[in-house]
């Protein structure tokens, strides 16, 4: 895969320079980069059939960020500046390249681009913010699983999910160690992250972990199987039993399972995938956990293969060839199942029967069914905290849920204690945060462009950008006290599910909108904070009436160009 990415990245960065000079449209750049694709004759068709693929999304990234703003018939592609910038960037992208080569990559940009066209309207404010998030949009296309998004430690995509079982039924997936990139992320290091994706009428096989874990039930229908310690309050004997609990599960639960639990999982649906994601916090070693099958034989091996058969034979009371022929299974984890089976396992006869019953500690419960704690046309938030949910306290983990209506923003604001592990379940758009831990190579080169004597004037903390596309499976992380704005795309509404660690007693500071921190300050720390007149602080920091959820950057420039009309 990132072969292939490296190449349809050097297609395009050739694709840039052959076109740079002439007005190309999408199509004729779409019908290039394809063919380019064709002539490489050491693809095989499936690499042939992706690198088309990275062509035709970069093509519709292109138009979809693009095609939207430019009010007054300028294109995207014939914007000088930003060709420079393209250019420049992709030099860097070059591994092949040594810095002399670099050099003269960069300074052939600038003559290709720079002095061939025109300097724009580059201080035109409002091309500059669209500029901003094409810009954006495409590094994350083009650029795709290559470098530059490497750079990013509190993104996580497609490919930094290591997968743990995969069959042709579905997949079981892993986030690597939030460390892997960055000590940045050592505040979170034992936790992890995973996600179960199952085709329609599949079982997914029994399994303990030595991790305790939070599921949070993204798609589908479901019957969910854990057998469980009887914890009866009349029970004083120190022989406690066993029971299986069964139920149903849908979209928006939420389910606990204690470490060492037994589980397994019926996609009932005929059609749907049942998508789940998995809060892990491992128990044994910080950071690390497995997998232990009961069942099974060879895939998923069954751990009971692992004891010598004498003991197996003295332990079940039973001849080795019987027990030989139980460990057969070679199906993999997630497997299909009969109609029958499928009603069997989904109508919880006996025993434990269908929830609620016994110890409530790990009672599954809905998000989306509660009342949102943020809600307005811009957006709903749905919360559930460890001071209210038993079974997230020992956790101190806060489960919410955030959409974004299309067009919408949430934020900014900061989490006083809580980190965000966030996962987006559906949509796309984009956030931004403020970090003083990293600088933002795009920061600096508006600095380096503006005049010296201001920077050596400046000490003390400075604050990097840290800014990337979001889209459906895309993980990111928000530190405590990081300021943060997430926004929604103007196609779809963004929905993302979040984890937030170390929850209890957490406060959601907000930055903008009703009850924001700065509208509660004194007139005269506001006036001595920003240097200017009170009247003037407090003006901007009242202006906005709406809490939490805003229109966001998109919708705002609409409504007030409609209003200027
Ligand atoms: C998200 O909000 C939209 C309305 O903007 C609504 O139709 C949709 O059902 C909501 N999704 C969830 C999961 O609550
Ligand atoms: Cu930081």
């Amino acid at each position: 895969m990132r072969a292939i990415s490296v190449i349809v990245l050097v297609l395009l960065s050739a694709l840039v320079l052959v076109s740079g000079l002439a007005s190309v449209t999408e199509d004729v750049e779409l019908k290039q980069c394809r063919d380019l694709c064709r002539d490489q004759k050491q693809f095989d068709e499936k690499q042939q059939h992706v690198c088309i693929q990275r062509c035709e999304d970069y093509a519709r990234e292109k138009k979809e960020w693009g095609g939207r703003g430019h009010g007054r018939g300028e294109s995207a592609e014939t914007d000088p500046e930003r060709r420079v910038r393209e250019c420049k960037h992709q030099c860097e992208q070059h591994k092949r390249y040594g810095e002399q080569e670099r050099e003269v990559c960069r300074s052939q940009c600038e003559k290709e681009f720079r002095e061939g066209g025109g300097r724009g309207r580059r201080d035109d404010p409002e091309r500059k913010y669209y500029y901003d998030v094409e810009e954006e949009g495409e590094e994350q296309e083009v650029f795709g699983e290559g470098g530059e998004r490497e750079e990013n430690p509190y993104v996580f995509r497609d490919e930094h999910f290591l997968k743990k079982a995969e069959s042709q039924h579905g997949r079981v997936g892993v986030l690597q160690r939030f460390t892997e990139r960055s000590e940045l992320l050592k505040g979170i290091e034992n936790f992890r992250i995973g996600f179960l994706e199952a085709d329609p009428q599949t079982f997914i096989s029994p399994a303990h972990f030595d991790a305790d874990g939070v599921l949070f039930v993204v798609q589908g229908r479901g019957t969910f199987a854990m057998i469980r310690e009887n914890r009866g309050r009349t029970t004083t004997s120190s022989r406690s039993e066993i029971k299986r609990h069964s139920f149903n599960i849908e979209t928006g639960d939420v389910i606990r399972v204690h470490a060492g639990t037994p589980v397994y999982v019926v996609n009932k649906h005929e059609s749907q995938k049942l998508v789940i994601i998995k809060f892990i916090r491992p128990v044994n070693t910080p950071g690390a956990f497995e997998a232990f099958h009961g069942p099974g034989g060879d895939n998923p091996e069954s751990f009971f293969r692992a004891f010598s058969p004498e003991l197996l034979e003295a332990a079940f009371k039973v001849d080795r060839e019987s027990l030989q022929r139980i460990f057969q299974q070679k199906e993999g984890t997630i497997i299909k199942a009969s109609r029958e089976q499928i009603r069997a396992l989904t109508h919880g006869e006996e025993g434990g029967g269908i929830w609620p019953f016994g110890g409530e500690s790990s009672c599954p419960f809905n998000l989306l069914h509660r009342r949102p704690t943020h809600k307005n046309n811009y957006g709903q938030l749905f919360e559930a905290d460890p001071n209210e949910f038993e079974q997230l306290d020992d956790l101190d983990l806060m489960i919410s849920f955030a959409n974004i209506t299309r067009g919408g923003m949430s934020g900014p604001f900061y989490n006083s204690k809580a980190t965000k592990i966030a996962y987006v379940v559906d949509g796309e758009g984009y956030f931004e945060m403020a970090c003083p831990h990293v600088s933002s190579t795009r920061k600096q080169g508006r600095r380096g462009q503006s005049t010296g004597s201001s920077r050596g004037s400046r000490q003390g903390t400075t604050y990097g950008q840290v800014k990337s596309r979001l889209k459906r499976g895309t993980v990111f992380v928000v530190p405590a006290g990081h300021p943060v704005a997430t926004v929604a795309s103007t196609n779809n509404n963004l929905q993302v599910v979040c984890f937030e660690v170390n929850a209890r007693d957490n406060f959601k500071f907000q930055l903008a909108g009703k009850n924001n921190v700065m509208s509660k300050m004194e007139s005269q720390a506001l006036e001595l904070g920003f240097g200017v007149p009170a009247k003037e602080v407090e003006q901007i920091f009242r202006n906005q009436n709406e809490e939490f959820f805003f229109p966001g950057p998109v919708m705002q420039q609409r409504r007030r160009g409609h209003s200027a009309v």
